[in-house]
């Protein structure tokens, strides 16, 4: 398998953060959106929605999307449920996490952490500001739900809802979002951080988290 990323691609992130929770060896090729890669010939030809994260498997299938590569992943851990019921649990939460949480909290940071080319301020990022509370309370509300220790989807073993809520719930900050308002989230947050195979955004310095920087050493 061979993972096209880029360094600060949350999407991104959540399949090497599900790769290294199973245990998989996951190679990746990192691009740089900055240096328009994306946009490039050969990027396109092997990228239908000409967008990362794009995990090539070993028989040159292409699959795209990060909560349809999560699934095929995690097929046959404990990660992806067996029952339906529990099945359409995790479904109802990754689609939260596409509609409602990872848009406006990547906006956020994209405009005020990494591009700062818009005043938290305007109207466009006070909309932002508002659906991604919005979406904290949501999150904190469903925790809260499954009692302490519990995860997303469930009460028992943490799901790829998790793996996929966790990369721009843990950016936040970067987009002006203090979690010091939502301390269920802050722990669960480090209760993923405390899992055996956990990745940092730049793998093995977690400090870097919230690193705002590209660097050319891996790109
Ligand atoms: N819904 C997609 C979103 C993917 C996405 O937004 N990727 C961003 C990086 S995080 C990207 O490729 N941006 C560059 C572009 O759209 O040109 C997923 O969950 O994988």
């Amino acid at each position: 398998m061979l993972l096209y990323d880029t360094q600060r691609s949350g999407n991104a992130w959540k399949v090497r953060l599900m790769a290294g929770l199973l245990g998989l060896p996951l190679p990746r090729r990192t691009l740089s959106i900055d240096r328009g890669d994306l946009r490039a010939d050969e990027f396109r030809a092997i990228a239908p929605l000409r967008q990362v994260p794009v995990l090539v498997l070993d028989d040159g299938s292409v699959l795209s999307e990060s909560m349809a590569i999560l699934f095929y992943l995690a097929q046959g851990s404990d990660w992806w449920p067996r029952l339906p019921l529990a099945q359409a649990e995790v479904l109802t939460w990754l689609s939260f996490e596409q509609e409602r949480h990872m848009k406006p909290l990547a906006q956020l940071r994209l405009h005020l952490g990494l591009h700062r080319d818009r005043e938290p301020a305007s109207a466009e990022m006070r909309h932002h500001a508002s659906e991604a509370r919005a979406a904290l309370d949501i999150l904190q509300a469903q925790l809260l739900r499954q009692g302490a220790g519990g995860w997303v989807a469930s009460s028992g073993h943490p799901s790829i809802a998790d793996v996929a809520l966790y990369p721009y719930t843990r950016m936040a900050s970067l987009g002006g979002i203090d979690l010091s308002a939502w301390p269920r989230i802050v722990d669960w947050l480090a209760r993923i951080e405390a899992l055996p195979g956990y990745q940092a955004l730049f793998p093995g310095q977690p400090e870097l988290n919230l690193s705002t920087v590209e660097s050319t050493a891996a790109s």
